[in-house]
């Protein structure tokens, strides 16, 4: 067991209360991972992939209904509900006690109850905390493995008086007197928790991605977003990458962008420029705090990647399909029939015959989608191709740039560079995207999603805004990372994309790398730096002088009504929303009003 003594009282207080059969504290072994396969396979919720395409590789199907998020079933239950701002759910946390009380009482009957000590961020680091994510589902446990450092060494790391977040889930599925499993229990009722104040997160009823790996968007997102404003550091939606150039200089930038807009692809470029290099920290989420030499450091809290499968190919993202070769889980993707995965996208050419996320058979001719569009891979990280040497150090790796984006099919230039940390910071809380499947509800609406964390932020998002100010206010401004905003999604009239995208993004990154050597390569523009033409690295791409004046036109007329919806997006956190912030609006105002 454990000698961790706020450890022992939680587990036997939370065992008292969800009445399992059984108790297992995870090791992280591999013998562990293995029964928990041989677990799954028993029940039927795994498939073994055919073990000489795919060796040590699983395929799960989710239950139709628990496929995503659920954004709307997330709660941030601070005491005041202004703490938790106008963009989170929030409920009186002694009330929603009660309510998570009621659905955990007797809930883990007749099931095992799994204890997993994990670490996020490299063992020992600095910027690295504990957790203890207690579950019902082995398929939790298999994934946790593979995302974070979990087990034995963890809980040695924690020792007798450690303390950790506590994060407790349940799929809300019990088998009492006899109840036989299903392949993919969960509970129609729904609730992913967060209590801001003691650090805790409750989530029943889903055994979907984020909804059930805590260590994930819960804790290294929510609660760390929190944690990370009492001890003054950053906890943010981001991947990290290395990038050097052809003389050999390397520089690291981290970049947010909403969830299913390619982030992964980023992470993991492979350049079409010669003697550029692209290496990956991290793909989802990075925690950022201040070296004592006044640079802004910058770990992967995650040790694997959960990735969206649909579109990814040899041609969009070959290191993510070598990163899950082997080893790997697969949920929500098609089957084909000689025991290998496929997705929309995988290939130019579409498999004859499939069995489909719905477990049902599938052809070219079906209507309905072989991968479910949120369908997910699950590789650890050392299996990436191009991981980045310095992933794991725990130092975490100087940050020299900072990119925002999301999709958007006009109005925003393919890059541009904040004026100033604080103008970088307005940029950030006005990010916004086309909705993709990541979360339950329509796609392709516009929402601002400030900082790519809109669903991730612990508390209001204004103070969150706030924070971010202070922080660059402290900070030496000469070290600070300098802020970019970029689109690779606009469209032309007739909605096809403008910009090739995928592994031309190098060319944006060349020039984001040379402004953060300080070239003289931009011009300002009324909503801030944007390149010269002609020192902007377009060879060979056939664009048009047209299409290249569209990739980075800013229009009077459409910009006028951004500021407009701007302003009408600002005005639901009152008069929370800082100071700074309305006066980079009213600048940005008055720079459009005089095009
Ligand atoms: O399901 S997750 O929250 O882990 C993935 C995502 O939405 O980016
Ligand atoms: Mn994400």
């Amino acid at each position: 067991m454990t000698e961790n003594e706020k450890l022992k009282k939680w587990i036997s207080e939370i065992a008292e209360l969800c009445k399992p059969d059984n108790i297992h504290l995870c090791d992280g072994s591999e013998e562990e991972y293995n029964a928990m396969a041989q677990l799954l396979l028993d029940n039927g919720t795994f498939i073994k992939l055919n073990e000489k395409l795919r060796p040590n590789s699983y395929y799960a199907k989710s239950d139709p209904s628990d496929v995503a998020r659920v954004e709307d079933r997330t709660f941030i239950c601070s005491k005041i509900k202004e703490d938790a701002g106008p963009t989170n759910n929030w409920m009186d946390p002694g009330e929603m006690r009660k309510i998570m009380l009621g659905l955990y009482d007797g809930c883990m009957k007749g099931r095992t109850m799994y204890v997993i000590p994990f670490s996020m961020g490299p063992l020992g680091s600095k910027i690295s905390h504990i957790g203890v994510e207690i579950t019902d589902s082995p398929y939790v446990v298999m994934n946790m493995k593979i995302m974070t450092r979990m087990g034995k060494s963890v809980l040695e790391q924690l020792g007798s008086n450690g303390t950790f977040v506590e994060c407790l889930h349940s799929v809300g599925y019990p088998l009492e007197n006899g109840k036989k499993d299903v392949p993919w229990p969960c509970n129609p009722t729904k609730y992913i928790v967060h209590f801001p104040e003691e650090k805790i997160i409750w989530s029943y009823g889903s055994g979907y991605g984020g909804n059930a790996l805590l260590g994930k968007k819960c804790f290294a997102l929510r609660i760390a977003s929190l944690m990370g404003r009492e001890e003054r550091w950053f906890a943010d939606h981001m991947l990290i990458v290395g990038i050097t150039n052809p003389e050999g200089e390397k520089k690291y930038f981290a970049a947010a962008f909403p969830s299913a807009c390619g982030k992964t692809n980023l992470a993991m470029l492979t350049p079409s420029l010669p003697g550029w290099k692209v290496e990956c920290v991290g793909d989802d989420i990075a925690w950022m705090k201040f070296g004592d030499d006044g640079f802004l450091y910058a770990v992967n809290p995650e040790a694997g990647f959960f990735g969206v499968a649909p579109g990814t190919s040899m041609k969009t993202n070959s290191n993510a399909m070598l990163s899950v070769t082997k080893n790997s889980i697969f949920t929500n993707v098609a089957l084909t029939d000689d025991g290998d995965v496929w997705w929309e996208g995988m290939t130019d050419e579409k498999p004859a015959h499939l069995i489909n996320w719905k477990g049902r058979d599938w052809t070219p001719d079906s209507k309905e989608p072989a991968a479910h569009p949120n369908a997910r891979f699950t590789a650890h990280a050392s299996q990436c191709p191009v991981i980045d040497p310095d992933w794991e150090n725990p130092k975490g790796v100087p940050i020299s740039g900072i990119l925002f984006g999301g999709r958007r099919a006009s109005v925003i230039p393919l890059v541009h560079e904040a004026f100033t940390w604080q103008h970088g910071v307005f940029l950030g809380s006005i990010v916004s995207s086309e909705t993709t499947a990541a979360a339950t509800g329509a796609v392709g609406q516009v929402r601002r999603d400030p900082f790519a964390m809109l669903p991730f932020c612990g508390y209001n998002m204004a103070d969150y805004f706030l924070h971010w100010i202070h922080l660059g206010m402290r900070a030496d401004s000469s070290k600070l990372p300098q802020i970019f905003y970029v689109n690779w999604f606009r469209k032309d009239e007739q909605g096809n994309f403008i910009w090739p995208g995928y592994s031309e993004n190098i060319r944006v990154l060349k020039w984001i790398f040379d402004r953060t050597n300080g070239k003289d390569n931009f011009v300002d523009t009324a909503i801030g730096r944007e390149p010269k033409l002609d020192e902007f690295d377009s060879d060979g791409l056939g664009l048009s002088e047209e299409v290249l004046h569209q990739l980075f036109k800013v229009e009077k007329e459409t910009g006028i009504k951004e500021v407009e919806s701007i302003r009408e997006y600002y005005k639901q956190f009152g008069d929370r929303i800082p100071k700074e912030l309305y006066d980079e609006l009213n600048q940005l105002a008055e720079r459009i009003n005089q095009l």
